[in-house]
């Protein structure tokens, strides 16, 4: 399987995210892509190539484009107001205040596009965003021209990240771009399997009302676990993407046991679905020792995950999210490849 990787990935460092109280270096940092890059050469997955540059246009579609444009913008602006230190967002448009009309500086338009104050900036922080999207259609275009699979190692993650909100570490939702884009190439039906700890909340949001991409989500129950406010089983998309979207929260503690349940349960229906290529939004945080979640997944689990996901015999693009054990990360991210490959 042939990877893209960009090294641009390593300017968005140092950033700040507030977590128990306390502000402090975020979790999501350069040494997480670092140790799968290393990985990947250790057990040879394949080569490893740098993405090629695309325009704007992709993320448009699943983006509104005032946000869009406002990302390269966010540290021009910062700067300009004479702040050095990362960004942080401090008052968002929730329930009761006005999400429909675009206020003006800096402060209020990062709480604007916002839904938490997990999407910090620092100088590097457009250009490994813009390089983690490029990574994302350059490995869907592998997938496109014939590939069985392939690796987007994209860094930052984008499943949070909705049609015109940051968050949970994300900025550009990577994996709805490339489902967009496959979309746009002629595939009539795309799914997206999200096995990331946390709910991918903005993947659900930008394809809700949508039945041409289904949506599988395997997540901690958002009752007590960010995002908290979206991903329970009862949201089953609307309108036109009634039935399409799936629910599989979990609660604190789970195991192989009930997590492989509802993998195979999202597997079956995903098969019945019949869909051109599935884009997988490989988070690795379901790790007995992540330092933020709470699932017991091992690292013997993930090659297993790999081949049940190459038993549904679709065309397959992997697509970075979360996964913040370090150490292990690349073990465990590469596992998924591998268990993949030798199905
Ligand atoms: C892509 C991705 O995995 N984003 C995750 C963002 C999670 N941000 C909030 C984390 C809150 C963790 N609270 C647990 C406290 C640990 N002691
Ligand atoms: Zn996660």
């Amino acid at each position: 399987m042939r990877t893209i990787f960009s090294p641009k990935h390593a300017g968005h460092a140092g950033h700040l995210e507030l977590i128990s109280g306390k502000l402090v270096s975020g979790f999501e940092k350069p040494e997480r892509a670092q140790f799968i890059r290393a990985r990947i050469d250790e057990v040879g997955l394949g080569p490893v190539d740098e993405p090629e540059s695309h325009d704007l246009s992709h993320a448009c579609r699943v983006h509104r484009a005032d946000f869009i444009d406002f990302l390269p913008q966010v540290w021009p602006m910062w700067e300009a107001s004479g702040r050095t230190m990362p960004t942080l967002p401090f008052a968002f448009p929730t329930r009761g205040l006005r999400g429909d009309k675009r206020p003006e500086g800096i402060d209020a338009l990062l709480g604007f596009y916002a839904f938490d104050a997990g999407a910090s900036f620092v100088a590097g922080t457009w250009e490994a965003v813009k390089s983690s999207y490029d990574t994302a259609l350059t490995a869907a275009a592998l997938v496109q021209d014939g590939a069985r699979a392939a690796f987007a190692l994209c860094r930052p993650p984008g499943h949070h990240a909705g049609t015109s909100f940051m968050g949970g570490y994300c900025y550009i939702n990577n994996a709805a771009v490339a489902c967009q884009w496959f979309r746009d190439k002629g595939a009539a039906r795309v799914a997206v399997l999200d096995v990331d700890y946390h709910h991918g909340n903005g993947t659900q949001e930008i394809f809700y009302e949508r039945s041409d991409v289904a949506v599988f989500n395997l997540h901690a129950d958002p009752m007590v676990e960010f995002p908290y406010f979206l991903g329970h089983a009862e949201e089953r998309g609307a309108g036109e993407g009634e039935g399409f979207n799936h629910n599989y929260p979990m609660p604190f503690g789970t195991g192989w046991e009930a997590w492989s349940a509802s993998l195979e349960d999202a597997c079956q229906k995903l098969a019945a679905y019949r869909p051109d290529v599935v884009v997988v939004s490989l988070g690795v945080d379901t790790f007995e020792k992540d330092p933020i979640s709470q699932f017991k997944l091992k690292s013997e689990h993930y090659p297993r995950i790999g081949a049940r996901i190459a038993a549904l015999g679709l065309p397959s693009l992997f697509v970075m999210e979360g996964g913040y054990a370090v150490a292990e990360i690349g073990v465990n991210a590469v596992g998924v490849l591998t268990g993949f490959e030798e199905a």
